[in-house]
């Protein structure tokens, strides 16, 4: 492909959608101009590849088409049939997965549809089969009643959410803690890192249906192997939740004990993070879940989104190069580099290190919430977002912590050496930032100082760090 033909595609869509309503034009090319100039160190964020982009903006996005490949509730989905069997082959061979479902549209609706095959398999197709009915609509009222009551009494142990847990993991404010009695496992307070007895522990006292693993603040790899027999050690069903590590896995950089895909009976991740794919979630299994996680849309699911399925079916392509672990790796190279610059200029970190994509900062060492920090940091042109860190005491609003991942500037070309200057960037707003108080002199958890001039030096610099590894070189709008 030309250079040109990349700028050409994207002039041409905009000059379109500008003849219909300026103002959107206006705002995707601000988009990229915004992302072009920052610092963007939101570990869960990526840029997808123009290919990628393109194949989302066209006529399949008016398509139904519930069901699955060959068997739709809708007629005329040959074409949808065609993407979707290929994004799911690309899948299966990217992480040697038997069975791949890429209708999901995001991660929490990739666990979703984890949750209910899970739940369709062991808890309603043996009381259908106790009731020696084929279908819910055959059972009784009595027994549709008594189902519907197991179904919702049923237990989910998973990572908590200060320990760096997703929220979809079993916790009360999202559908799933709602769903599930759910008990978490936490982590080390001495090391911050996983417990694998303490985790084998709770399994044996609590007996869940579902054993969770993964992560969206973690910053170390995860010993699925462990946490299997840990599963099998209590009959419960092995859920990896791998949106955030995907592209490490897909890139080889986690194997053996660290790939989730031959320990899990279930895994499921989103497409847009370290994989660097469209905006969307996908399900991989083994052939016993394969159907129940087929029945997803309209189980849970609203209409699958042919236009993303194409485009995972561009970006998984685009990960089953050879080019892509040599990326999963400098992604790795990266995190690992940025939290050496840090420690060495006495930052914080939960763990001490990373050994995967992202880096998780204390920041109650330089005396601030998350949110002071992250406000600093943005001030200053660099995008991060405040997480929480384990027994964080400000909560998960303010929280204690900033965490930064490697993906985008990855690919940006940023090397290990950009790495030691953004840890300088990062530990200079921190360290010349000061907490505010209410307008009662009270202290606040939001507020803060900081001189006008230090954030614009800092943007300033790293505005010129990222002008020699320009994004989307092969584009100009103008
Ligand atoms: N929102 C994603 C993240 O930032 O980690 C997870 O859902």
């Amino acid at each position: 492909m030309s250079l040109n033909a990349e700028s050409t595609a994207f002039r041409s869509a905009l000059e379109v959608i500008r003849a219909v309503e300026p103002r959107v034009a206006d705002a995707i090319g601000a988009e990229l101009a915004d992302q072009r100039e920052s610092l963007k160190l939101i570990a869960s964020e990526n840029y997808a590849s123009p290919a990628t982009l393109l194949t989302m903006g066209n006529w399949f996005s008016d398509k139904y088409a519930e069901g699955t490949v060959g068997r739709r509730f809708y007629a005329g989905c040959q074409n949808v049939d065609t993407v979707e069997a290929l994004a799911a082959e690309h899948a299966k061979e990217l992480f040697g997965a038997s069975h791949a479902y890429v209708q999901p549209h995001s991660g929490i609706d990739a666990n979703l549809v984890a949750f209910w095959a899970i739940l369709a398999d062991r808890v309603e197709s043996p009381a259908l089969k106790k009731a020696q009915v084929r279908h819910v609509n055959d059972l009784t009222e009595a027994d549709w009643f008594a189902l519907r009551r197991e179904l919702g009494d049923q237990r989910m142990l998973g990572m908590s959410l200060d320990a760096g847990g997703h929220l979809t993991h079993g916790f009360r404010p999202n559908i799933s803690g709602k769903m599930f009695d759910q008990r978490s496992y936490g982590t080390d307070p001495a090391t911050g890192l996983i417990d694998y007895d303490r985790v084998a522990e709770a399994a044996r006292e609590f007996k869940p249906l579902i054993l969770v693993a993964g992560y969206s603040a973690y910053p170390r790899k995860v010993n699925f192997r462990i946490m299997r027999e840990i599963a099998d050690s209590v009959g419960a069903t092995f859920m990896v939740d791998m949106a955030h590590f995907a592209g490490l896995v897909a890139g080889k950089v986690f194997t053996g004990d660290f790939d989730p895909v031959p320990h899990a009976h279930i895994v499921t991740t989103t497409t847009h993070k370290s994989l660097r794919g469209p905006r969307g979630g996908m399900v991989l299994c083994g052939p016993e879940l394969a159907d129940q996680v087929d029945r997803g849309c309209p189980m849970v699911l609203g209409g699958p989104l042919p236009h993303v399925m194409a485009a995972k079916a561009v970006a998984l392509a685009e990960a089953r190069r050879p080019d892509f672990a040599d990326y999963a790796q400098r992604i790795v190279d990266n995190a690992q580099a940025l939290a050496e610059g840090l420690l060495r200029r006495g930052t914080t970190l939960v763990t001490g290190g990373t050994d995967n994509h992202l880096v998780l900062l204390d920041v109650s060492s330089y005396g601030l919430t998350g949110r002071q920090a992250e406000q600093a940091l943005l001030d200053s042109g660099i995008v991060t977002n405040r997480n929480a860190v384990p027994q964080d005491r400000n909560g998960a609003w303010y929280t204690s912590g900033i965490r930064i991942g490697t993906p985008a500037l990855t690919t940006r070309g940023l090397g290990t050496a950009e790495m030691d200057v953004t840890a300088e960037l990062i530990h200079t707003v921190l360290s010349q930032t000061t907490p505010g108080a209410n307008a009662d002199g009270t202290p606040s958890k939001a507020k803060y100082v900081l001189d006008p001039a230090t954030a614009d030096k800092i943007s300033k610099q790293a505005t010129d760090l990222l002008a020699t590894f320009p994004l989307y070189p092969t584009i100009t709008l103008t």
